[in-house]
């Protein structure tokens, strides 16, 4: 009985939120409080949707079809996936409010979607879509089913108006939206027919396949020879709990076709409705107001690079605004004393995705970085993003790592990633973002910016202590990574997901003295703008002060992390150089069985022992990337050496994240598992790098002419690469070859990889 009054407590502590004023308010995301950005394309793994920032928004969508096709019926696309092979897709133009504008290409047509918003009324205002398809080539008929929708995920009603079989628009209610209606403005091409489905939902993740199960062959042509795909009509199953709560428009067209769709609130008293000219001419206002705002932040056409370049950052910019979703459910976590994993309070968040497509869901660390870009944007965006990621901090001060919010979120997770562990941390990266709002808050006097201060300080407070208590190493002032399973057989080095860098090599053999380089940096970080922060309030600012001086001594970090005989910073802990991965012997096979095969295991070539890890890479990094080095010191001069040399990290498209001499580099970590961090140019760590060298290049010391050089070199070489690379493929990528420099992994990659807006500009 005490045993279980335990694990109940632990449960409960786990899922319990830190007892402190909240960032938000209850209502902060309502449409009465914060119209702006009510409705937006928050459905961001879906090519096209758009929903609004409540926990049970109603949606709507896009999905289409080439008609004609060897495939019977087509394939049908709805959510962003790289197994569609669209030879790209992704955001013009978007500026995280008002309007956005996307181009999606298949292989004989391109789709235009464009969205733009009006103010007005209590529900978020009006929007407007319009989606154009043109064929590439004018000679084939290429004919194309265009379906949009909308659902409800909760209570309301929803009804139909049709004229001749045409669905005009469904006229509605719901709590969110008040009455509202969508109009399907009649479709302009030579040839077209209209469809739709009615029907009866029971949840938003089976939107595609409650389509797909609601098609029927037809004839296009009177001769009955060719066969396309339309939806049923009214289709409300008898036991649905309500009447219909899901219902699609499909127009099949000859290409070219273009159609409006238009959602208009109720409470709004309009002059006209947000269609034909007046839908052109506010796009057109939002477009030349984005242009002018783009060039007075980041000046790209001033620094004399050319359209098709600041084309591309544009691009990249509005992919990583378009990325931002608005999810709401339940995490599943775990703490080490409870059995089962349970569920974390009801939470919404609103942020940035790493990729639409592979990972649409928010990262913690992933999440610092594209901070660092949407605070030059936006910084009320910015500001709104922290907020929710900090809200999530339970009684422990922890932070879930990865947020799987939602059916839809979760169907992209295979379930033995679900659980969040509350021992696991991640690098506190939104301290990046953070330095860059306080450093302009402190000198303010505006009390909203003081109330910022305010709310933020306890929380991060929180969660620095966090950090402190929970990954400290055994040695006061080192830092330890936990969430390492030294009892893992099949990995050549057990993996460190909580550092953010996977795969990167560790010491072999995980103990509790081992100690890590770049946590402690990211701890150092942490505590300066702790300090900072705690001066500007006039808080008990000294432990941040002590604990600041402490980790960016240099001295002491060199006597924790610099090896003599390698000349480097390093981890440091139980390591063997020599590990491999064999076969082992399998039983002998029973008679008429096939032979056993078993997966390769890890085995010691030589015995580890306690000594720095020796691998050259992003880790060993650290002090310099966060800017610890001292100026004039040596190490600088070494790693600045380092920085250059091609049998180590420097590539002509960016630093490769583990030196060619490193023993794993590009080793496969299971028989099963490639390279991920043990070769490849990541962007983030290559900014941050370039961030580094700007400041030593301008910062009084006897390394500076060295940096600019290399400063100028890196930064060439990895705008070059990526410009390239989506001027070929149309993506931007997760990560780079370090040998051809060509894009891998997933697809667009639109999180820290659009971090190249900001070495364009050179904002750092
Ligand atoms: C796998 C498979 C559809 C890995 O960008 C997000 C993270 C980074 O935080 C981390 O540093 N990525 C980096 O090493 C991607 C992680 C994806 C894990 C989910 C599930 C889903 O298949």
């Amino acid at each position: 009985l005490y045993y279980q009054h335990l694990v109940h407590l632990r449960e409960m502590t786990v899922r319990t939120p830190l007892n402190s004023p909240k960032m938000l308010s209850e209502n902060s995301t309502s449409p009465l409080m914060d119209p702006d950005r009510y409705w937006g394309t928050y459905r961001s793994h879906l090519y096209f949707g758009l929903k609004t920032r409540s926990p049970s928004s109603p949606v709507v969508g896009m999905m289409w079809m080439t008609e004609f096709t060897r495939n019977m019926p087509p394939p049908l696309r709805h959510w962003c996936d790289q197994g569609d092979s669209l030879l790209r897709y992704g955001w013009l133009k978007h500026d995280g409010v008002n309007f956005g504008i996307q181009e999606i290409v298949e292989d004989q047509y391109t789709i235009r979607t464009e969205f733009i918003k009006r103010p007005g009324g209590d529900y978020g205002g009006d929007w407007t879509t319009k989606i154009k398809i043109t064929p590439k080539s004018s000679e084939r008929h290429v004919v194309v089913s265009l379906m949009f929708y909308m659902a409800l995920d909760g209570p309301g009603n929803l009804q139909t108006v049709t004229t001749q079989n045409r669905l005009k628009s469904i006229s509605g209610y719901v709590k969110e939206l008040g009455d509202f209606e969508l109009k399907f403005n009649k479709a302009t091409s030579t040839h077209q027919k209209y469809h739709h489905l009615v029907t009866y939902v029971s949840n938003l993740d089976i939107l595609k396949e409650t389509v797909q199960g609601h098609l029927k062959v037809d004839a296009w042509d009177k001769g009955r020879t060719l066969p396309y795909f339309v939806l049923r009509g009214r289709s409300v199953p008898r036991d649905a709990p309500s009447g219909p709560n899901f219902i699609v428009h499909q127009v099949t067209a000859v290409l070219p076709v273009e159609m409006e769709i238009v959602f208009e609130s109720q409470s709004y008293r309009r002059e006209n409705s947000l269609q034909g000219d007046s839908f052109t001419n506010l796009l057109n206002s939002y477009v030349e107001e984005f242009d002018t705002k783009f060039e007075n932040t980041f000046h790209l056409k001033e620094k004399d690079f050319k359209t098709e370049e600041i084309n591309f950052a544009k691009a990249a910019l509005s992919n990583m605004l378009g990325s931002i979703g608005y999810f709401s459910g339940e995490s599943q976590v775990k703490s080490i004393y409870t059995p089962e994993p349970v569920k974390y309070w009801e939470t919404s968040l609103y942020t940035a995705v790493p990729s639409r497509s592979f990972f649409p869901r928010g990262f913690l660390w992933d999440e610092g970085f594209h901070n660092l870009l949407i605070v030059q944007w936006n910084p009320t965006i910015s500001k709104d993003i922290i907020s929710h990621w900090l809200d999530l901090i339970n009684v422990e001060g922890w932070i879930p790592r990865e947020q799987i919010l939602g059916s839809e979120a979760q169907r992209k997770v295979p379930a033995e990633f679900v659980v969040q562990h509350n021992t696991n941390a991640n690098p506190p990266t939104l301290f990046l973002p953070l330095q860059k709002i306080i450093k302009t808050l402190v000198k303010s006097e505006k009390p909203e910016d003081r109330a910022f201060l305010k709310a933020v300080y306890p929380r991060l407070k929180a969660w620095y202590a966090f950090y402190n208590e929970t990954q400290s190493g055994n040695i006061p002032g080192t830092y330890r990574w936990r969430g390492r399973d030294p009892l893992v057989k099949r990995e050549l080095n057990p993996k460190t997901l909580t550092s953010g860098l996977d795969d990167y090599p560790r010491a072999s053999h995980p103990t509790d003295y081992e100690r890590h380089i770049d946590l402690r940096c990211w701890m150092a970080l942490a505590s300066g703008v702790m300090l900072d922060i705690a001066k500007t309030l006039k808080m008990d600012w000294k432990p941040y002060e002590e604990t600041y001086n402490m980790l960016t001594d240099n001295q002491l970090m060199n006597e924790f992390h610099w090896s003599e005989s390698k000349q480097q910073y390093c981890d440091f802990g139980l390591h063997s150089d020599k590990v491999k991965l064999e076969q082992p012997k399998a039983p002998p096979p029973k008679p008429g069985q096939p032979p056993i095969k078993l997966e390769k295991v890890r085995v010691n070539v030589f015995e580890p022992k306690i000594q720095f890890v020796n691998s050259f890479g992003y880790v060993s990094l650290f002090p310099f990337l966060l800017k610890i080095v001292n100026p004039d010191s040596p190490k600088l001069m070494k790693i600045l050496k380092d920085l250059q040399d091609t049998q180590l990290l420097w590539t002509d498209y960016g630093l490769r994240s583990l030196a060619r001499t490193a023993p794993l580099y590009n080793r496969y970590n299971t028989e099963h598992d490639p390279p991920y961090w043990r070769g490849a140019i990541w962007i983030n760590i290559n900014y941050l790098a370039l961030q580094a060298l700007h400041h030593y290049s301008t910062t009084e010391g006897p390394y500076q002419s060295q940096a600019k050089t290399i400063y100028d070199q890196l930064r060439a070489n990895i705008i070059r690469n990526m410009y390239k690379e989506y001027s070929e493929t149309g993506y931007i990528w997760e990560q780079y070859n370090d040998r051809t420099g060509k894009g891998k992994g997933s697809h667009p990659f639109t999180g820290w990889s659009a971090l190249v807006v900001l070495m364009m500009a050179e904002k750092y």
